[in-house]
């Protein structure tokens, strides 16, 4: 039976990555979890990792006291310990240093069998990992992918601040959504019926009137019953609207976004692109601008069976990405049925609409538009979608108080990480995703 140790007053005086050589003869103390052990017998080699990396600890029957090196012993992979020790060179372990422990707290044991391998060597299927995501974390791809997500959303932040955006929070909570009633959750508020926000689209609308550049960074909820590799319940919408502009000036907006993001990835990231085997693409502004229309065309031409006016389906995109060679690129001008009603229709060509949708090959990104201005439009246009302008009252009200013409867009962070890591399922790059048939963890 092994105690289990408090933390006491020990308190981490190194992280792995600052354990080097020259440091040989320092006593440090440091924590965190056996990622590796082997027990030689009399000499035992433990790898320890904390959120910096890893670093060797090596126990020998002669440089370590009995109670210790047995204590070692006793450790299994994942366990949580503090150690005390000196900081040694030895040319053999990684980095040319190790440590030789004095003291050893056990403050915590994994419990074996786990449930999958947590060095990596051994592989397991997505949905095991998914059932163990914390203990899948602790390998070095996952871990790597989040970094780099981090870093993808502060350079996000930084670009729309910089640019005059204000950051906006909005209703989670809402009593009519914006994005289709299919995939709307209910939610009791106390005697009334409510619903998760499926974006923030027509709260950033209004606040154009306010702010006039405002951008959100959240969580959206979809009821989407499909189970896909780029759908999930919650997801992570960044979303910009801007007074006194038009869905050309918001597509530059994501132009230049895209391309500050990779260079923050270039400049800040490329040890961790390294783990991942990632080549960022290269991208050359301005990307390329097809029209809905030109996009019906190139289908067509290549046998696909598609109608002016329809929503292009999950083959038909496929079938874009295998057409289109570049990576990233724009679809334009959509038919306004297809669209949702705050999006404006072109005043010479109403049956189009000022609409587009950031595309990642075969994967939409992004969409956005003009929205509608005029009050006595947005009426009609939520009646000409079977939808009654009077649950959109508190909404229609603010056009009443000098409506900016105004545009912006949603971009799914969630898939705009897929795409730059180019993952294959969006849930490998969402801590814990929710889906169809996962509620859990
Ligand atoms: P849309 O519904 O196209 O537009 O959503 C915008 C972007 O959000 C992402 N997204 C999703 N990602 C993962 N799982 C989902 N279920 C999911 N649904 C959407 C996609 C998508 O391109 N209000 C408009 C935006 C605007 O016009 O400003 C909107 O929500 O990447």
């Amino acid at each position: 039976m092994v105690d289990i140790e408090s933390l006491g007053d020990w308190r981490r005086t190194h992280y792995s990555d600052m354990i080097t050589p020259s440091l040989r003869g320092t006593e440090v103390t440091i924590f965190g979890w056996i990622q590796d052990l082997r027990d030689l017998g009399n000499i035992i080699f433990v790898t320890l990792r904390d959120k910096e990396g890893l670093v060797q600890i090596t126990a020998t029957s002669k440089n370590t006291d009995a109670e210790t090196f047995a204590k070692i012993k006793s450790l299994g992979r994942q366990s949580t310990v503090g150690i005390k020790g000196l900081i040694a060179e030895r040319s053999e372990a990684p980095k040319g240093v190790e440590l030789i422990p004095k003291e050893v707290r056990i403050l915590n044991l994994a419990v074996p069998p786990l449930p999958l391998d947590p060095t990596g060597r051994v592989p397991a299927e997505i949905d095991v990992r998914l059932d163990a995501r914390v203990l899948d974390l602790r390998r070095p791809e996952p871990q790597t992918i989040f970094r780099i997500r981090h870093e993808v959303l502060a350079g996000i932040r930084k670009f729309l601040s910089e640019k005059g955006y204000l950051e906006i929070h909005t209703p989670r909570i809402i009593a009519a959504g914006a994005e289709g009633g299919a995939t709307l959750f209910t939610v009791e508020y106390f005697d009334e019926k409510a619903y998760l926000a499926q974006s923030p689209e027509l709260y950033k609308e209004e606040l154009t009137s306010v702010f006039e550049k405002v951008f959100e960074i959240g969580i959206f909820f979809r009821a989407e019953e499909s189970h896909t590799r780029r759908h999930l319940n919650e997801f992570i919408s960044v979303d910009v609207e801007e007074a006194f502009v038009e869905a050309r000036d918001v597509m530059v907006l994501q132009e230049e976004l895209l391309v500050s993001i990779l260079n923050r990835l270039t400049t800040r990231c490329q040890e961790q692109l390294e783990v991942l085997q990632v080549k960022l693409p290269n991208v050359h502004l301005p990307l390329v601008r097809y029209s809905y229309s030109e996009v019906i065309d190139q289908l067509k031409q290549n046998d696909f069976k598609v109608e002016w006016g329809e929503d292009l389906s999950t083959p038909a995109y496929r079938a874009l990405g295998d057409l289109h060679k570049e990576v990233f690129y724009f679809i334009t001008e959509w038919p306004t049925k297809v669209r949702p009603f705050y999006i404006k229709p072109k005043a010479e060509r109403p049956e189009i609409c000022d609409a587009f949708d950031f595309m990642y090959e075969w994967i939409e990104i992004t969409s956005g538009g003009s929205r509608v201005d005029s009050k006595q439009q947005l009426t009609k246009r939520l009646e000409d979608q079977g939808l009654n302008p009077e649950s959109f009252d508190f909404h229609l009200s603010t056009y009443d108080y000098g409506m900016p013409p105004h545009a912006g867009w949603g971009m799914g962070l969630d898939r705009f990480v897929m795409a730059l890591l180019r993952r294959e399922n969006i849930r490998d790059v969402v801590l814990f995703p929710r889906d169809r048939l996962r509620l859990k963890p």
